[in-house]
């Protein structure tokens, strides 16, 4: 054995080369962790960056990068989306979305649910779907006043859900059904609904919907703007003509921010009429502008009905709207009176069942809150 120099022994020569493959990789995996850290927070930038509706630049540095392993490890939850389907929406939803196609033949009948839920498999329980192609600007939950109108309901949900989703919407559809016994209070459900999604779900938007009117277009965007927005303008039942100008009722739109600014609709319009026109003056009162799309866009069908016994026409809804101004810091969701009695998060739908005491709802006043 030669032993004249240790130094180049080769037992020393492979121990060098080990140790610089060693150095080698951890040189590489430092480079790549700041890199990832570089990554991650060009990310948390741009994050901020799509809050202020800086969406083409967050659209541009997503781009930027092919490659998606460094979001990965990105912890933004409103991101959890891009890490859940292998970095495949890297884009904020547009504005105009691709597949909208305008004027529609609305269906006016509906198959039984056992067959609808195949038309729909995205739609996932309790009627919630998330785009999978793109990131949704904001999380909007659909509410349905509702009482014995099952049959338009299904209607109403065979139209809605195709819609929605050509519209690249994160929504869910709550159904708020009123239990027997007393006169229908459709605000005041809206109210209900409101309280009990954000519960669910951090929703942003608000659309309040009846059960019978169908969307004949699907450009009337079901998303909120910087402003109220009242969807259904022309209904086939009013020949597609605003009854009044100052009409707010069938659907409307309403940011979560808003709706909470003007302590959302009043509780106190049992049985039929008044509770829009109040709403239409609370906003107006709060500062703000009631917007609409073209007459020609905003086309509804109502399926046809004939008057519940249970939504009869409010004798003292005049007196009511007249009077409402003085209640509407304590008469609507921060004094909220109901008990839920179910919830079901059904295939299409999400039901919340309640039962209202109108006597406990009615005898809130001012010296009560
Ligand atoms: N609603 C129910 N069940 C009821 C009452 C009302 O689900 O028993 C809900 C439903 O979402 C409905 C909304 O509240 O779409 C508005 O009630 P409505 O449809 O009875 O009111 P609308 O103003 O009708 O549309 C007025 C009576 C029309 C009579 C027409 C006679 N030709
Ligand atoms: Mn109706």
């Amino acid at each position: 054995m030669r032993h004249d120099d240790p130094l180049l022994s080769r037992g020393n020569i492979f121990r060098a080369c080990v140790y610089a493959v060693v150095f080698l990789v951890l040189l590489e995996i430092s480079i790549s962790v700041s890199f990832l850290k570089q990554g991650t927070y060009r990310l948390l930038k741009s994050y901020e960056f799509l809050k202020k509706w800086d969406i083409s630049r967050f659209t541009l540095i997503l781009e930027s990068r092919n490659e998606c392993d460094w979001m990965v490890n990105a912890t933004i939850k409103n991101l959890q989306r891009i890490l859940d389907s292998k970095c495949q929406p890297v884009r904020v939803c547009s504005i105009s979305p691709p597949d909208l196609v305008g004027q529609l033949e609305t269906y006016k009948s509906a198959p039984p649910y056992k067959e609808m839920i195949k038309l729909y498999p995205l739609v996932k329980p309790g009627g919630r779907y998330t785009p999978y192609e793109c990131i949704s600007r904001e999380s909007v939950a659909i509410i349905i006043p509702f009482r014995d109108r099952e049959e338009h309901l299904r209607i109403l949900l065979h139209n809605l859900h195709p819609i929605l989703q050509r519209q690249q919407l994160d929504y869910g559809i709550y159904v708020i059904e009123q239990t027997n016994g007393t006169q229908f209070n459709r605000a005041m459900l809206m109210n209900i609904g409101y309280a009990e999604s954000i519960k669910l779900y951090n929703y942003t938007c608000f659309i309040f919907h009846d059960v019978d009117l169908i969307p004949e277009n699907d450009r009337i965007m079901y998303d909120c703007i910087g402003s109220p927005r009242h969807l259904s303008c022309a209904v086939d039942k009013f020949k597609y003509r605003l009854p009044y100008v100052t009409l707010f009722g069938g659907v409307t739109a309403i940011k979560r921010e808003h709706f909470e600014k003007v302590n959302g609709h009043s509780n106190k319009f049992f049985g039929w009429g008044g509770e829009d026109d109040d709403m239409f003056r609370r906003l107006v009162h709060h500062g703000f502008n009631i917007s609409r799309y073209p007459m020609a866009m905003s086309r509804y069908k109502m399926i046809k009905h004939r008057k519940n016994a249970g939504n009869r026409a409010n004798k003292k809804r005049h007196n009511l709207v007249s009077t409402g101004k003085r209640r509407y810091k304590y008469d609507g969701i921060n004094k909220l009176l109901y008990s839920r009695l179910a919830i079901e998060f059904r295939q299409l739908h999400t039901r919340i069942i309640v039962s209202i005491n109108e006597t406990q709802v009615m005898r809130i006043h001012e010296k009560s809150n």
